[in-house]
């Protein structure tokens, strides 16, 4: 694809501050600099060589509105591999506004979200997984999500995948033995070593899915459901958590109907929380929709906090509980409460984690924070090793472990070469859209319409 046109946009925030930068991309990006900047050496942007700045001053309607720097970049030596200019003004927001207008006057439309990014990916100079890190680096709100989304920026995701599908292409090659790919340097594989092979490949995609819990949990954070029988203190916890008295909190069991929401950092991992309704039979008609709305959140739950009154002990309703949330297949942290109280041993035991805390004056928090860490990250996290990131990237990974485990499947019925073939050819796809081959124009597009306008 081709972009036609040039475009611009404001690249820092809209707001008051020292310096604002204009981008601007596209084959006419010097000439319409060129319009609205004079370089104090008297020299024209076209003269200017790739990547050099110059002085000048910034002309609006007319008459010079300010004075400042902008650098110019030729394609394909550029962030978007097109010709390019970066105009930096004072960082007002008048300036800078008219400094876009000015640009927008000569000829250059407004850049859309993500723009300069996706120009960068379609002209190949960006895989698929770098662009998605770049926006990752900007949303980071932890160093383990700045290193992870680093990481996949520098390619090592990029490198893992890029090495499995050659690894698969010439396996293809080798196993069809026929001229779908001429550049191989082929030759004839048994049954066995395609076996051989394919679960190889399965055991570095099934490493590749793993990593997925961690890079999950650290870039985009853990959907985590505070649920329990009413009155045992989970509006507690939440307000425990998150440092704010966010939910109400009375000694009314169905205090909370709607789903009170929070956010907090384990370390490097984010914890979503929800604190929900209490579960219970009621005939009260709100407090019913509470109690709805707290069984949909755990069905899409990725850790649970259930939350038990230490003074108690499970009645029918609560064991109910205990055996809907046990049958989740998620990691579930009972957490008993109101240790002020005493007790707590009817719960020990029950689920793998337990922590003993008293929301009421704060104590526990960290035994919470520091367990979820551990849970989603092992308890140390390897920067150096690829992590997929984002949800997009695991559903390419799970493909291609699907298509893989079927071409295997076939081949253990004793079906021909051919036959695994074709699921091998579905796994090679998988992979390659991973990093960005074969992906959907829409799907791109969806990809960088998340990104903020100028990057
Ligand atoms: N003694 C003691 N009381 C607590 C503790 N935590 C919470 N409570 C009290 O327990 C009562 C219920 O607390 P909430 O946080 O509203 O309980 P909840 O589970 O959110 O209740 P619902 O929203 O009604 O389901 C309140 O009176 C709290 O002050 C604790 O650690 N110790
Ligand atoms: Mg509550």
């Amino acid at each position: 694809m081709k972009f036609e046109n040039t475009v611009a946009a404001l690249s820092t925030p809209y707001g008051r501050g020292a310096i604002a930068m204009i981008r601007m991309t596209g084959a006419d990006a010097v000439r319409i600099a060129s319009a609205v900047f004079r370089a104090k050496s008297g020299k024209t942007l076209h003269e200017i060589p790739s990547a050099h700045a110059v002085y000048g001053e910034f002309i609006y309607d007319g008459g010079v509105i300010d004075d400042g720097i902008v650098t110019v970049y030729r394609a394909p030596k550029s962030y978007t591999g097109e010709d390019m200019a970066e105009l930096c003004c004072h960082g007002g927001m008048l300036v800078s506004s008219l400094v876009l207008r000015s640009l927008i006057d000569a000829g250059a439309a407004y850049a859309e979200g993500g723009e300069f990014t996706k120009r960068a990916f379609i002209n190949g100079k960006l895989r698929l997984t770098s662009a998605e890190a770049i926006m990752d680096i900007i949303d980071a709100e932890s160093v383990g999500a700045l290193k992870l989304a680093g990481g996949a920026n520098r390619g090592l995701l990029s490198d893992e995948a890029e090495s499995i599908y050659n690894e698969l292409k010439h396996l293809i090659a080798s196993a069809y033995a026929y001229i779908d790919y001429p550049d191989e340097d082929m030759t004839d594989v048994s049954v066995t070593e395609l076996k051989d092979h394919i679960s190889a490949l399965l055991s570095r995609a099934q490493t590749l899915k793993n990593s997925y819990k961690t890079g999950s949990a650290v870039c985009e954070g853990v959907r985590t459901v505070i649920c329990g029988r009413p009155n045992v203190g989970k509006s507690s916890l939440l307000n425990m958590l998150t440092g704010e008295q966010t939910a109400i909190v009375t000694e009314i069991p169905g205090t909370t109907r709607d789903v009170v929401t929070g956010s907090i950092l384990c370390g490097q991992v984010r914890l979503k929380l929800a604190d929900t309704a209490g579960i219970r039979d009621t005939s009260d008609t709100v407090e019913e929709i509470g109690v709805a709305k707290a069984k949909q959140a755990l069905e899409k739950a990725q850790l649970v906090l259930a939350v038990f009154d230490g003074g108690a002990s499970p009645d029918k309703e609560e064991k109910e509980l205990i055996d809907e949330l046990k049958k989740l297949n998620i990691p579930v942290i009972a957490v008993i409460n109101k240790t002020d109280l005493g007790g707590g041993d009817a719960y020990d035991g029950i689920f793998e984690h337990t922590v003993r805390i008293c929301a009421k004056s704060g104590e526990g928090k960290e035994k919470i924070t520091e367990l979820a860490e551990k849970l989603f990250t092992g308890g140390k996290i390897d920067y150096d090793k690829p992590h997929l990131i984002n949800g997009r990237q695991y559903a390419q990974v799970c493909r291609f472990i699907d298509c893989c485990s079927s071409a295997l499947a076939s081949l253990e019925s004793g079906q021909t070469q051919d036959v695994a073939c074709f699921d091998l050819e579905e796994a090679l796809s998988a992979i390659a859209g991973l990093d960005g081959e074969e992906v959907r124009d829409d799907i791109v597009n969806e990809i960088f319409s998340k990104f903020c306008v100028g990057k």
